[in-house]
C-alpha cells in the first residue's frame, strides 16, 4: 500500500541557473494546484494536460508559459506536481519562483524532490541514489549504468538476496516457534543456502572497484622540472589551452584540475614544476608542496623531462618521488634534438611526435582499473552496507558448520537482513537520508 505522507509545498528551479531556451519550476505539493490558480491565467487545470497561458502578478504579466499539472500519486514526488515552462532568462525564472514562494510555497532544499518520492515510495534509495549519479555522472558510460540502477536492477538483485534470507529464517523460526509440528532444517540445507547467499553478494562487491572507479574516475598528474612543457601537455591532453604557457620557468603556480572523458574518467592534473633554489617565493613553495601531494594521489603519473637537455640530476630527485607510483617516462621537446636513443619515449607537445602513442598508454592504463563488464554499479554506503551483511553471513555459515543452536544463527540472519534493508531504504536513520540528499542539487 502506498502511503502518501503529508508535507508543505515546496518549489524550485529545476533547470541550471542561467541563460537558457526553457527554464522550468517545479512545485510539489497539496497546494500546488491552488498555487497555480492564483498566479496563471486559466484555471480548471486538467491532470497530465498541457496547458499554454501566461503567468500573471495581478495586472501584470511575467511571462508566457506552458504548464505541465500532475496529480498525486502520478507524479515524481507522489504528490500534486506543477511544472511551469517559461523563457530560459534567469530574471523570468527567478521572478516567477518569486511569485509561487509568495503565494504559498517554501523553497525546496538540495534533492527534496527525490526524496519526497522515496518518502512515498516511488522510488528506493537505491534508485534515489541512482539520481544523484546520473545528474553527476562525469562519463557517458557512468550514466548509463546509473541509469540501470534508476531502472532498479541494484535493488531488484538485493530484494532477490533479501528473500532469499528471510525463506530461510522463516524456517528456522517456524521450527524453533512450533517444534511439535515442523521439523527444524537440515544444518546441510543451511550451509548451502547461506553459501548461494554470500556468493551472490560477492558478486555485486567484486564490482565495487570497477564503480569506484566510474564514479571518481582515475587520476593523472603531469609532474617535473619546471619548463619541460607540463602544461604544454596539459593543453594538448585537453585540446583547449587552459593551462597559461610560457618560456619562464615558474609559470604554473598552483595545482590545474579538468576532467576528460575517454570512457573512463580521467582527472588531469597540471602541476607546478618542482625545483629547489633560492629563486622560488612563497607562492611558487606552496605551489611545489601542492604538486607533490598530486603526484602522491594520482593513480598514473606522467613524468616529463627535456629530452635535448637529457635527464639531469634534478630531473632524478623528482624522478625518485613518484618511481614506486604508476608512471611513464617522457622525453618532452623531441623536435629540439636528433637523438633517440632505445627506452626513451619521446615526445612533442610542437610537432605532436609521440602523441598517438601516449594517447593509447593511457588509455591502455585507465583501462587497466577498470572491469570493462560492470554489472552492479554501488557507491560507498551500499558497499558498506554489503560488507556488513556478507559479515553476519559468514558467521551464519560458520555457526551453521558446527550446528550451533539455530536459535542463535537466527540472530545473524536478522542483522544481515537489516543491512539489505538499508540499501533500499526499508529501514534507514534521518541521518543517512539527509546525508544522502544534501548531494543532490536543488530542484532535484
Ligand atoms: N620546442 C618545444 N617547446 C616546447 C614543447 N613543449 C613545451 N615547449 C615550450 O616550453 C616552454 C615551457 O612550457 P610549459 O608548458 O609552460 O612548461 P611547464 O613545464 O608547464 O613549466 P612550469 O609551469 O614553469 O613548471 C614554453 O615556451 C613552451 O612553448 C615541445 O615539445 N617542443
Ligand atoms: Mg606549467
Amino acid at each position: 500500500m502506498n502511503i502518501i505522507q503529508e508535507f508543505d509545498t515546496i518549489a524550485a528551479i529545476a533547470t541550471p541557473v542561467g541563460t537558457g531556451g526553457v527554464g522550468v519550476i517545479r512545485i510539489s505539493g497539496s497546494k500546488s494546484f491552488e498555487i497555480i490558480d492564483k498566479i496563471y491565467s486559466k484555471h480548471n487545470l486538467e491532470e497530465g494536460r498541457i496547458s499554454h497561458g501566461k503567468i500573471v502578478d495581478g495586472e501584470v504579466v511575467i511571462d508566457e508559459v506552458l504548464i505541465l499539472p500532475f496529480k498525486n500519486p502520478k507524479s515524481y514526488t507522489g504528490e500534486d506536481v506543477i511544472e511551469i515552462h517559461c523563457h530560459g532568462g534567469i530574471n523570468v525564472v527567478r521572478n516567477i519562483l518569486e511569485l509561487v514562494l509568495k503565494n504559498g510555497a517554501r523553497m525546496a532544499e538540495r534533492g527534496e524532490f527525490t526524496k519526497r518520492a522515496f518518502l512515498n515510495k516511488k522510488l528506493d534509495l537505491s534508485q534515489a541514489e541512482a539520481v544523484a549519479d546520473l545528474i553527476h555522472a562525469k562519463t557517458r558510460d557512468f550514466a548509463k549504468h546509473s541509469a540501470k540502477n534508476l531502472s532498479g536492477v541494484l535493488g531488484k538483485k538485493i530484494k532477490e538476496i533479501r528473500t532469499d534470507i528471510f525463506n530461510v529464517l522463516s524456517k528456522i523460526i517456524a521450527g524453533i516457534d512450533f517444534p511439535e509440528d515442523v521439523k527444524e532444517p537440515e544444518y546441510d540445507y543451511l550451509i548451502e543456502e547461506f553459501e548461494k547467499v554470500i556468493d551472490k553478494i560477492n558478486k555485486i562487491l567484486s564490482c565495487a572497484n570497477s564503480s569506484n572507479i566510474m564514479r571518481q574516475g582515475i587520476k593523472i598528474a603531469i609532474v617535473g622540472r619546471p619548463n619541460v612543457g607540463k602544461s604544454s601537455l596539459f593543453n594538448t591532453l585537453l585540446n583547449v589551452e587552459r593551462a597559461i604557457v610560457t618560456d619562464i620557468a615558474g609559470t604554473t603556480r598552483d595545482v590545474i584540475k579538468e576532467t576528460l572523458d575517454w570512457d573512463v574518467a580521467i582527472t588531469l592534473i597540471d602541476t607546478a614544476g618542482i625545483r629547489d633554489n633560492e629563486e622560488i617565493d612563497k607562492v611558487e613553495e606552496i605551489g611545489i608542496e601542492y604538486s607533490k601531494q598530486s603526484a602522491d594521489e594520482a593513480d598514473l603519473v606522467l613524468f616529463l623531462y627535456d629530452a635535448a637537455k637529457g635527464m639531469t640530476a634534478d630531473d632524478k630527485v623528482i624522478f625518485d618521488l613518484i618511481k614506486d607510483k604508476n608512471h611513464i617516462v617522457i622525453a618532452n621537446k623531441a623536435d629540439l634534438t636528433q637523438n633517440r636513443e632505445e627506452d626513451v619515449f619521446y615526445l612533442s607537445t610542437v610537432t605532436k611526435e609521440g602523441m598517438d602513442v601516449l594517447k593509447d598508454k593511457i588509455k591502455q592504463t585507465a583501462y587497466n582499473f577498470s572491469v570493462e563488464d560492470t554489472e552492479f554499479i554501488t557507491n560507498n554506503r551500499q558497499q558498506d552496507c554489503l560488507e556488513k551483511c556478507r559479515e553476519s553471513m559468514i558467521q551464519s555459515l560458520n555457526a551453521a558448520k558446527i550446528g550451533e543452536l539455530q536459535d542463535l544463527i537466527s540472530i545473524d540472519l536478522k542483522s544481515a537482513l537489516l543491512y539489505l534493508d538499508e540499501i533500499t531504504g526499508e529501514v534507514i536513520t534521518d541521518e543517512i537520508l539527509n546525508n544522502i540528499f544534501d548531494h543532490f542539487c536543488i530542484g532535484k
